[in-house]
């Protein structure tokens, strides 16, 4: 069996960062706080988060917080997607400011805010946050059925849950928002096979199922889950080569050994799959000469898989690999520093 090539992939997640004019770097403008997560996450997780310049990095993300703060009264206001019926335009939701955009100038999402939040844990730097206007903006995007939009034009889904308990659950700011309902919603988006879809009686995937499965570990809601059925579910994820997929008749892809894997754990069922074998493909996936972990053995590599190569790897136990936390996906000393140690 081949081993981690630590080294490699660190310097291919720094040299991605640098090389701005590269096919990657230019298709993850729009994302790029979210990318900042996946690099850098992977980076302490092998060890090697020291050799980026953590100032830098923490003042380019205060520039992609929304904050023009002319709408502070907005609080916990619920979105409405209002249709006009003559034009049967859909008409965005006012929203407190405090979210924040994938890049410098863009629109706010939840999704950059808990990558913005979760980078900021890394560095332990979360204090330079304005809790309470981040988790504002978060309470803002909670639906009377407990559900949550993804910003202010409206789209739902169980992704924008786990993101948003998540979120407020690393400001220590739960309150904000009506947990009971934000579950109910969770547990009415579970299937007859036990998993989960992104609303409820979609089909179900293992990415929502992380989210789903996230959301109620974080809120103490797990009692929800048939861990049998949905253990089942999971472990007949893996196919003859090891790898993960993310739903019946579907190809492995390593991304899954994160999604899947953390939910198994979330359940006590890991050791229902054949870890082994799990961690020869996602070895199989490197790129050994210049770094980078791609979705499947000789494609090429990005760093979205190398995360979630790495992430897989510390959930198997690697040697050398910080634990990861399989609810909050921040290694696990970043969470006690978090919730212990405040
Ligand atoms: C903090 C780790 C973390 C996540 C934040 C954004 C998010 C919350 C979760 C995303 C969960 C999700 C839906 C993951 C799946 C991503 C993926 C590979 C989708 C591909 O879907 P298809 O249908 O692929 O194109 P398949 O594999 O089904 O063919």
């Amino acid at each position: 069996m081949g081993e981690l090539n630590i080294e490699n992939h660190a310097r291919y997640i720094l040299s991605v960062e640098k090389k701005k004019d590269s096919f990657e770097s230019v298709v993850m403008e729009h994302l790029r706080l979210n990318g900042a997560y996946w690099g850098l996450a992977a980076l302490d997780i092998m060890g090697k988060l020291d050799a980026v310049d953590q100032d830098e990095v923490v003042s380019w993300i205060r520039q992609c917080q929304d904050e023009s703060g002319h709408k502070e009264g907005l609080q916990n206001q619920a979105p409405i997607l209002k249709v006009s019926t003559s034009t049967q335009a859909i008409q965005h939701v006012e929203l407190p400011y405090g979210g924040f955009g994938g890049n410098i100038g863009h629109d706010p999402h939840i999704l950059y805010t808990l990558s913005a939040i979760q980078v900021l844990a890394l560095f332990d730097k979360i204090d330079v946050l304005d809790a309470e206007k981040v988790s504002n903006y978060i309470a803002g995007l909670q639906n009377e059925d407990g559900s949550f939009s993804g910003d202010m034009w409206g789209e739902v889904d169980t992704r924008f849950s786990y993101i948003a308990l998540c979120s407020l659950a690393l400001l220590h700011r739960l309150d904000k928002i009506n947990v009971e309902a934000a579950v109910k919603y969770i547990v009415s988006c579970k299937n007859l096979d036990g998993g989960f879809g992104c609303t409820p009686g979609a089909e179900s995937h293992a990415g929502q199922i992380f989210c789903c499965v996230g959301a109620l570990a974080i809120t103490g809601a797990l009692h929800h889950i048939d861990k049998d059925l949905l253990g089942w579910w999971l472990c007949e994820r893996q196919v003859i080569s090891g790898g993960l997929n993310g739903r019946p008749e579907k190809l492995p892809d390593v991304c899954y050994s994160w999604w899947v894997l953390s939910s198994l754990i979330m359940i006590d069922r890991v050791h229902w799959i054949d870890k082994k074998k799990l961690v020869q493909f996602i070895l199989d996936c490197q790129d050994k000469e210049n770094g980078g972990i791609s979705d499947r053995p000789d494609d090429a590599v990005d760093v979205f898989h190398t995360y979630f190569g790495v992430a897989g790897l510390s959930l198997l136990e690697y040697p050398g690999l910080k634990p990861i936390d399989p609810a909050y996906a921040l290694p696990v000393d970043v969470v006690n520093r978090v919730f212990l140690h405040r």
